[in-house]
């Protein structure tokens, strides 16, 4: 069977699959092979996706709440990299501020070495409460060969703090996945491990892969502490310089993102044999799941099943009240990655299936979770445009559509209730707590009198849900 977009290049049919009737995954050129994913994007088409200093800066390296956050580069780069996504801290110095070594075309043409040295040294006065400079290359400083590495040591000798430096120029890898990469790899070389704190870590741990989007870390820190369980790093929101210095003590590594952070658990793994835990922080039986396995790592079981007892009935009765508004319900899921698989379980609690999935720059491992999930006649989309995804909304005429800011409004005027997932309407959306403002935030979307007016309008009757698998 051929199936795949009409709005699009012929080259996109290899990124979307559907979940055959035996399960396996039937592609749109028709070759039965696994979706491609992971992959340049096909030239003439108008991705989403961001770049490597994207996914360095604004991901993992951004979030770190006392170093200078400096990119050198062009203005631009500084600019739109600064405050779009809410990963908070109990303090607001990396969200208020962003710093850039501001390339002109002199600097272009001349080098930018001296200017990003200057500008280091200025930021680092102005500022002198910050632990570290953070530097992220950009793609034009890295194109005219400036030194940024024996810029950032020589900085770091005159202001006598940590200069890190990212090799994050945008136009390594594909998508931002490679920046996450490079985020990774440049703290751990050059943070983790620098401090030997005395003490006892016997019963610590390190939160990896959460950002502390819209505060998420309330929702489910004070349950590892419940446990007796200290956190030493989170990696990387909230996160000081100096917690990353220590992060290598802790006992355990609990990793939530595994797109963007499974790289430092790894590493730390082989550098200092710091076990480490998969779990994901979204949904029920996930969250109870998540606490079971820190427990049982520690012997607190005990414990751990008190925690959960305690605040699953907290919640039950309005999850139980949500789920009555939302079962049945058919859900388009779009994120970056990992979130799409995280939430179908979740979905599933509040009575509603994932039928269409897709990612910006998902890898293998993120697909086969998604296939091992969904419903037999899902489809599955890697990377997609919006004339792609304005179809699906049009032919498969999803209830709910839970995606990035960038798709709100063709949700919206084509008719779809709409849920931002990725730096939340409302939020937090993780832990037990979160989950009940994420059934409310839904609850919300559905059932918004605005939809009554448009159903009433002449609008076409939206096809069966057979019907609608037209791809
Ligand atoms: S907070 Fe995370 S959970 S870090 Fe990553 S892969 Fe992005 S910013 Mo948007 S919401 Fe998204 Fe994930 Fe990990 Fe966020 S699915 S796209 S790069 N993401």
């Amino acid at each position: 069977m051929q199936f795949k977009c009409n709005q699009t290049l012929p080259e996109r049919a290899i990124h979307i699959a559907l979940k055959g009737p035996d399960g396996k995954c039937q592609r749109g050129d028709g070759t039965g092979c696994f979706i491609a994913n992971n992959v340049a994007t096909t030239p003439g088409d108008m991705t989403e996706r961001g770049c490597t200093y994207a996914g360095c800066r604004g991901v993992v390296g951004g979030p770190v709440k006392d170093a200078i956050q400096l990119t050198h580069g062009p203005i631009g780069c500084a600019f739109f990299s600064w405050g779009y996504r809410p990963h908070l801290a109990d303090s607001d110095f990396h969200m208020k501020y962003t710093f850039v070594s501001d390339m002109n075309e002199t600097n272009i043409v001349f080098g930018g070495e001296k200017k990003l040295l200057q500008s280091i040294i200025e930021a680092s006065a102005e500022f002198p409460d910050a632990k570290a400079v953070f530097v992220y290359n950009t793609c034009s400083t890295a194109l005219i060969g400036d030194d940024g590495r024996d810029v950032a040591k020589q900085a770091e000798a005159i202001i006598g703090k940590p200069v890190v430096f990212f090799e994050c120029e945008g136009f390594r890898g594909v998508s931002q996945s490679m920046g996450h990469h490079v985020g990774n790899e440049t703290i751990f070389r050059q943070l983790v491990g620098s401090i030997e704190p005395e003490g006892d870590f016997s019963r610590s741990i390190n939160i990896i892969g959460d950002y502390n989007i819209k505060n998420d870390i309330r929702t489910f820190e004070y349950l590892f502490e419940a446990l007796g369980l200290q956190i030493i790093a989170r990696f990387t929101g909230n996160v000081s310089v100096d917690d990353l210095k220590i992060m290598h003590k802790a006992a355990l590594n609990i990793v939530h993102c595994q797109r963007s952070a499974t790289y430092i658990a790894d590493m730390m793994k082989e550098k200092y044999g710091t076990p480490s835990i998969n779990v994901t922080l979204w949904g029920i039986r996930n969250m109870a799941q998540a606490l079971r396995a820190a427990a049982a790592f520690f012997g607190l079981e005990t414990r751990a099943e008190e925690v959960i007892a305690h605040e699953v009935t907290r919640i039950q009765p309005y999850i139980d009240a949500y789920r009555q508004r939302l079962h049945g319900k058919r859900v388009f899921i779009y994120q970056g990655g990992p979130r799409v698989w995280h939430w179908i379980e979740l979905l599933r609690e509040l009575g509603m299936e994932t039928e269409t999935a897709a990612t910006t720059f998902g890898h293998t491992d993120d697909y086969e979770k998604i296939f091992n999930q969904i419903p037999e006649g899902a489809l599955v989309i890697d990377n997609p445009n919006v004339p792609e995804i304005e179809e699906i909304l049009n032919r498969r005429r999803p209830d709910l559509f839970i995606s990035g800011n960038k798709e709100r409004y063709l949700a919206y005027k084509l008719g779809v209730p709409f849920v931002n997932g990725h730096t939340y309407d409302t939020g937090p959306y993780a832990g037990f707590v979160g989950m009940v403002n994420f059934a409310r935030d839904i609850d919300k979307a559905l059932h918004a009198p605005v939809w009554n007016i448009l159903h009433q309008r002449a609008r076409p009757a939206p096809a069966t849900h057979h019907a609608a698998h037209g791809f």
